[in-house]
């Protein structure tokens, strides 16, 4: 039996060894990647992963562009998948490499943001919904995006800071697409976004659930994970999915053409898409698990829970963010004038 062990350490000494001195750099969302699959990746492989954090996609892209091979693996919303590849910023995933592959739901797979699956990889996907701190207001339940404009909000509203996505609030209760490609359209949300201005306490992308539990804002706009631990710390939060339908979108793995170690990107996607490693992330940051085989090994208070898996219905409300092309400019310039840039 000692001999054994000591044959597995010398084992496993002789794999960490053979990896050592390798990085992945893992540029990705804030708060994205429970660091216990870190560890349990670098323990296994011997590859240290420098995790990198951005939070916007916009922010990310930009960093991408100008990069010169600093990071190896990315994790983009639906639109920044489909306008990176069509500017020739992704290399093609090698599926050959990833046994566990065929875990995906096929439901998240070969959608217009990558009709064939060629690019990028499901992660996690989720929602954008309002959140109310039921102890503070206390004058009726909010049901709509169109509740955030009630003057009893003044100074008090948490909104992601997300372009796309406060424009997709906006655009929503002027009963148009969260993905207009219209200039009068995004104007007119511009307009309606400058009068919500006052009620803005923060925009945050960060850590926007510390809003929350410190009671900087009292309601508001946030990512269904966020709003999952943030009730865990302060009961009397709720997350609403507003009558207009929420903000549904997906984050993808994708490999930037010029990564320095696309095969340790490749190790560390297949390594996510194993059932026991996918299920750690669900369930740690509470956002939702492409990969069919790890929805059964979630604990039932996470997978039973609205928040972090919507109802049918409540995703047949919701709409898909795309990609909207030249219009990408219209946006820019009123984000920066409603941020005061
Ligand atoms: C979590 C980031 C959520 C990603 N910090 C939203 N697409």
């Amino acid at each position: 039996m000692k001999r054994l062990f000591l044959f597995a350490s010398l084992m496993l000494g002789i794999t960490t060894a053979h990896a050592e001195g390798e990085t992945l750099n893992l540029y990705n969302w804030s708060d994205y990647m429970p660091e216990r699959i870190i560890d349990l990746f670098s323990r296994e492989t011997g590859i240290k992963v420098n995790y990198i954090t951005y939070e916007s996609n916009e922010e990310m892209y930009d960093n991408v562009k100008a990069s010169n091979g600093e990071y190896d693996l990315i994790v983009p919303s639906t639109y920044y998948v489909s306008k990176m590849q069509a500017e020739g910023l992704l290399q093609e995933i090698q599926k050959t490499r990833l046994k566990n592959y065929e875990n995906l739901d096929e439901r998240l797979l070969n959608l217009p943001h990558d009709p064939r699956s060629e690019y990028s990889i499901p992660y996690l996907w989720g929602t954008t919904a309002l959140f109310v701190d039921n102890a503070q207001v206390k004058t009726g339940k909010l049901t709509s995006w169109g509740d955030l404009w009630r003057p009893e909000f003044k100074g008090k509203l948490l909104l992601t800071d997300d372009m796309r996505e406060v424009f997709h609030v906006a655009l929503r209760t002027l009963g148009y697409s969260g993905n207009s490609t219209n200039p009068a359209e995004i104007e007119a949300a511009y307009k309606r976004l400058l009068k919500l201005k006052p009620s803005i306490a923060e925009f945050n992308s960060e850590e926007p659930r510390d809003a929350i539990t410190e009671g900087r804002a009292v309601a508001g706009m946030i990512w269904n994970g966020e709003a999952h631990l943030a009730k865990q710390d302060r009961f009397t939060v709720s997350y609403v999915y507003p009558k207009e339908g929420a903000v549904l979108w997906i984050d993808s793995l994708v490999i930037p053409k010029n990564a320095r170690n696309a095969e340790a990107a490749h190790r560390f996607i297949d390594y996510l898409l194993r059932p026991s490693m996918s299920s750690i992330a669900s369930e740690s940051i509470g956002y939702a698990t492409p990969n069919t085989k790890a929805l059964k090994l979630i604990d039932p208070w996470v997978r039973g829970s609205n928040t972090v898996y919507p109802d049918d219905q409540t995703l047949a409300n919701a709409e898909l963010q795309v990609d909207v092309g030249e219009a990408l400019p219209i946006y820019e310039k009123y984000w920066a004038l409603l941020r005061g840039e």
